[in-house]
C-alpha cells in the first residue's frame, strides 16, 4: 500500500478518492410562472428520482420556507437518510402548513448524496449551509481535495463546522468572502467566482443565497452539470456566448461591476421562463428538451430571469459559446416507451449508448484518445509487466473480445480470467500487475471479491463500470465509466458493447506513443468514428431475424460458432440465448470443431457461424465445410455483399464489415435480437428488471 501511494508521489497527484460526495443535483427556477410551493416542491423531488439510479444514501432540499407571519427561516432545509421516498414523506409533513402558498420567482435546490466522507446522516447531507440562518445553501457532488487547508483558515476565522463533509467549507467560504468583501456590492456570480477559484478537486454546485433572492449561480469542474431552459417565446438563438471575466473587467475582484450582458442573451429580461439544472438529461427532459451542457469551470447564474454564462479567463481552445442542445431523447429514454421491453429498448439504443461511451474521450479529427479516469495512473500502467482482466458473464466477453487487441497494442501478457476461478485457484498476483475489473452494475459479487483479493496483494485496480458510485468504482484506484446509460434488461446488452469499445480505447492510448502502430492505431479510431451507423444497419436486420427466430424456437439446442475476433461473440451470443430462452446454446471456437465438437453436428442441429472478412476468414470457411459435410445447414452471420461466403448457406444475416478488431461488436447485435426473438416467440418473459 505504501508503495502504492509512492509511486502516485512519483507519477503525479492523485486525488484522494475516498472522499467527497456522488449522486446527483436538481435545481429549478421559476422565473414570473406562479407555483405554488407544493408544485415546486414536487419537481425538486422528481427531479431527485429520475437520477436514483446514480446511487446515493441520502437525500435532502432547500426552498423558501418563509410562513405568512413567519420571516425567521426564509430558506428551509428538509433532508433525510435514506431514500428520495423519505424525503418526499418528511417534505410533505411539513408542506401540510402553507402548501399552496404561490411564487411568482423561487429557486429551489435539491441533491443525493453517496456517502464517501462521513456518514450518511441529514447533517451531512446537503443542501450544507453557510451559517444556522442558511444565509447561503449549496448542493455539491465531486471531491474537494484541499478542503482540509479551506477548513483551518475557516476555523481559524471563526466559522464553526457542523458536519464531516468537504462541502460544507465550500459554503462557508462563500459566506466568509461575502462578508470581506461586501463594500464592493459584488454579484452573486463573481461572489462564486472567487470562491471557485480556492478550491481544488472535482464539483459541481449549484448555491442560493438570501442575499441574492430569486437567483441561482451553478458551475463545475470535473463533475457533470447541465441546464434545461423552458419558455413560452421560442428563444432567439441556439447559442449563449461566453462572457470572459477578465476580458470585460480586467480582473475578477476590482470591485467594478458590470451590467449582466442581457443584450448576449436568447432569453430577455422579464420574459416567464423557468430553469432546471440536473446532473443528467433524463432528469429535466419532461420539462423541457432545451438544453445547455456546461463545460469544466464554466459559471452559469440566472439573475432577473436571465443566464449568462462566465469564464474567469480565456484559454487558446476554448469555444465562445455553449450550444443550446435540442434532445432528441424522450422521457422514454428512462421509461420503456414503445419498446416491449427494455432489453429491447436497450440493443436499439447502440448506436447513442457507443457514442456516449466515446464522448469526449475520442477525437476523431486528431486521433487522440483520453480516458480522464485513468490518465493520471497511465504511467504506472505502462510499466506494468502483466494486465489482468477479471470479470462474470457478459463482462467477461467483453475480455476475450479484446484480448486478442489489447495484447497486440500493448505488447504485454493479457491475462482474461473468470473472477470465480481466478478465486478457486487462488492466482498469484503482484505488485507490478494492473487488474482490470470489469462489471456493468460495479456490484457483480464474484468480481468484487477478486478486487479485494488483488488490492491486499498490492496490484493496481482499474474499474471497468457502468454504474457511477457503485462498489467496484469506489473500491477501484481508477477506472473508466463507460457511460452506457442505465442498462435496467436482466441481460446485458448495451453494456457488453459500451464495455468493448472501453477496452478498445484503453489499448489506443496504451499505444499512442508507438511509432510503429500509429497507422493501426488510426484505422482502428476511424472505424469507431463509423460505428453507430453501422449498427444502425444491424438493427435494420430485425424484421429478418425475427423470422429466424420463428424457425428456430422449437429447437432444443443452438450451436454458436466462430474464430478469432469473433469468438467472443460466439460464447456472447449463446449465453444471451441460454439466459433468456432456456434453450442450450454453446458458443464453440470453429478452431476445436475438429476436437471433439464436430461430433454434435447433424442435420437437425442449429449452427449459427460467424465468418466475417478477417484474417480467419479461410480458416472460418474450412469449418464451415466441415459442417456441411455432417450435414449440417448454418445459419452465417457474414459481411454485407459478401456473395461468395453467402453462397455457401441457405440462411445468413449481413452485417456491415469494419476494421477486424471491431467486428465483434456488429456480430454480436443479430444474436441479442435472435435470444429476444426466441424468447418472445417461446412466450417468455425477458421484462423482468435488474434490482
Ligand atoms: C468525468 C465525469 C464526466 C465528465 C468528464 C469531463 C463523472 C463520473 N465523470 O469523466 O461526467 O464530466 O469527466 O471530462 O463525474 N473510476 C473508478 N473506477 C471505475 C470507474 C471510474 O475509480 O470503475 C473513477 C475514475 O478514476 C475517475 C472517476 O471515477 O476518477 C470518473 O471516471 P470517468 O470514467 O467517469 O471519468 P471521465 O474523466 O471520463
Ligand atoms: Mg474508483
Amino acid at each position: 500500500m505504501s508503495d502504492r501511494i509512492n509511486l502516485n508521489v512519483l507519477y503525479g497527484s492523485v486525488p484522494d478518492r475516498m472522499i467527497g460526495t456522488r449522486g446527483s443535483i436538481f435545481a429549478y427556477l421559476n422565473y414570473l410562472v406562479p407555483a405554488t410551493r407544493k408544485e415546486i416542491l414536487d419537481i425538486l423531488i422528481n427531479g431527485l428520482k429520475r437520477q436514483e439510479y446514480r446511487g446515493y444514501d441520502s437525500a435532502g432540499v432547500g426552498f423558501d420556507g418563509s410562513n405568512e407571519g413567519c420571516k425567521e427561516c426564509q430558506i428551509k432545509l428538509i433532508k433525510s437518510q435514506g431514500k428520495v421516498c423519505a424525503l418526499e414523506e418528511a417534505v410533505k409533513q411539513y408542506t401540510n402548513v402553507c402548501k399552496n402558498k404561490s411564487y411568482d420567482i423561487h429557486v429551489g435546490i435539491a441533491h443525493t448524496r453517496w456517502a464517501t466522507h462521513g456518514e450518511p446522516n441529514e447533517v451531512n447531507s446537503h443542501p450544507q449551509r453557510s451559517d444556522t440562518n442558511n444565509e447561503f445553501i449549496l448542493v455539491h457532488n465531486g471531491i474537494i481535495t484541499n478542503y482540509k487547508d479551506i477548513k483551518s483558515f475557516l476555523e481559524k476565522k471563526g466559522s464553526v463546522f457542523e458536519s464531516e463533509t468537504d462541502t460544507e467549507v465550500i459554503v462557508k467560504l462563500i459566506k466568509h468572502l461575502y462578508t470581506t468583501h461586501h463594500e464592493q456590492n459584488l454579484s452573486f456570480r463573481e461572489l462564486i467566482e472567487i470562491a471557485i477559484q480556492q478550491l481544488e478537486g472535482a464539483f459541481a454546485l449549484s448555491v442560493t443565497s438570501i442575499h441574492y433572492p430569486g437567483e441561482i449561480v451553478v458551475t463545475r469542474r470535473g463533475s457533470p452539470l447541465l441546464i434545461g431552459v423552458k419558455s413560452q417565446t421560442k428563444l432567439s438563438t441556439d447559442h449563449i456566448p461566453i462572457v470572459y471575466s477578465k476580458d470585460h473587467r480586467g480582473f475578477i475582484s476590482s470591485g467594478k461591476r458590470q451590467e449582466e450582458d442581457t443584450e448576449f442573451h436568447p432569453i430577455g429580461p422579464n420574459k416567464v421562463v423557468e430553469y432546471f439544472v440536473a446532473s443528467d438529461a433524463s432528469a429535466v427532459i419532461e420539462h423541457t428538451n432545451q438544453v445547455i451542457f456546461l463545460e469544466d469551470d464554466d459559471v452559469a447564474a440566472v439573475k432577473n430571469g436571465v443566464l449568462t454564462i462566465h469564464r474567469v479567463s480565456r484559454s487558446i481552445d476554448d469555444s465562445t459559446v455553449r450550444e443550446v442542445i435540442t434532445l432528441k431523447m424522450e422521457i422514454q429514454q428512462i421509461m420503456k416507451g414503445s419498446f416491449s421491453s427494455f432489453m429491447q429498448k436497450e440493443i436499439f439504443e447502440q448506436p447513442e449508448s457507443v457514442v456516449n461511451t466515446m464522448r469526449g474521450r475520442v477525437n476523431f479529427n486528431t486521433n487522440k484518445v483520453v480516458l480522464g479516469g485513468i490518465k493520471d495512473f497511465m504511467c504506472e500502467i505502462r510499466r506494468c509487466r502483466r494486465l489482468l482482466f477479471i470479470a462474470c458473464g457478459t463482462s467477461y466477453h467483453s475480455a476475450i473480445a479484446t484480448r486478442q487487441l489489447l495484447e497486440e497494442l500493448t505488447e504485454l501478457p493479457v491475462m482474461v480470467e473468470l473472477a470465480s476461478d481466478f478465486l478457486d485457484r487462488n492466482t498469484p498476483v503482484f505488485r507490478d500487475d494492473v487488474c482490470f475489473f470489469i462489471s456493468q452494475s460495479g456490484e457483480t459479487a464474484d468480481t468484487l471479491m477478486a478486487l479485494r483479493y488483488c488490492k491486499t496483494r498490492g496490484a493496481l485496480i482499474v474499474g471497468i463500470t457502468n454504474v457511477v458510485g457503485s462498489s467496484i468504482s469506489r473500491d477501484s484506484h481508477c477506472g473508466v465509466h463507460v457511460n452506457a446509460g442505465p442498462e435496467i434488461g436482466v441481460a446485458s446488452t448495451k453494456a457488453y458493447t459500451s464495455q468493448f469499445i472501453s477496452l478498445v480505447l484503453f489499448g489506443l492510448i496504451m499505444c499512442e506513443d508507438k511509432i510503429s502502430m500509429q497507422e493501426r492505431r488510426n484505422e482502428i479510431i476511424q472505424g469507431l468514428k463509423k460505428l453507430p451507423e453501422q449498427i444502425k444497419e444491424v438493427l435494420k436486420m430485425d424484421e429478418q431475424i425475427n423470422k429466424l427466430a420463428s424457425e428456430l424456437y422449437q429447437q432444443k439446442s443452438l450451436l454458436v460458432m466462430g474464430r478469432g475476433y469473433n469468438y467472443a461473440t460466439c460464447l456472447e451470443g449463446a449465453l444471451k440465448i441460454k439466459e433468456l430462452t432456456y434453450m442450450h446454446s454453446e458458443g464453440i471456437l470453429a478452431g476445436e470443431l475438429k476436437h471433439g465438437p464436430l461430433a454434435l453436428v447433424d442435420k437437425a442441429m442449429p449452427v449459427i457461424m460467424i465468418v466475417t472478412r478477417d484474417l480467419v476468414y479461410k480458416k472460418c470457411v474450412n469449418a464451415l465445410q466441415q459442417v456441411k459435410a455432417r450435414q449440417g445447414e448454418p445459419i452465417l452471420i457474414c459481411n454485407t455483399g459478401d456473395t461468395e461466403t453467402q453462397s455457401q448457406a441457405n440462411k445468413y444475416v449481413e452485417v456491415p464489415l469494419t476494421i477486424d478488431c471491431l467486428q465483434g461488436i456488429l456480430t454480436c447485435i443479430p444474436l441479442q435480437l435472435l435470444s429476444l426473438h426466441i424468447a418472445d416467440t417461446k412466450n417468455l418473459d425477458v421484462s423482468m428488471e435488474k434490482k
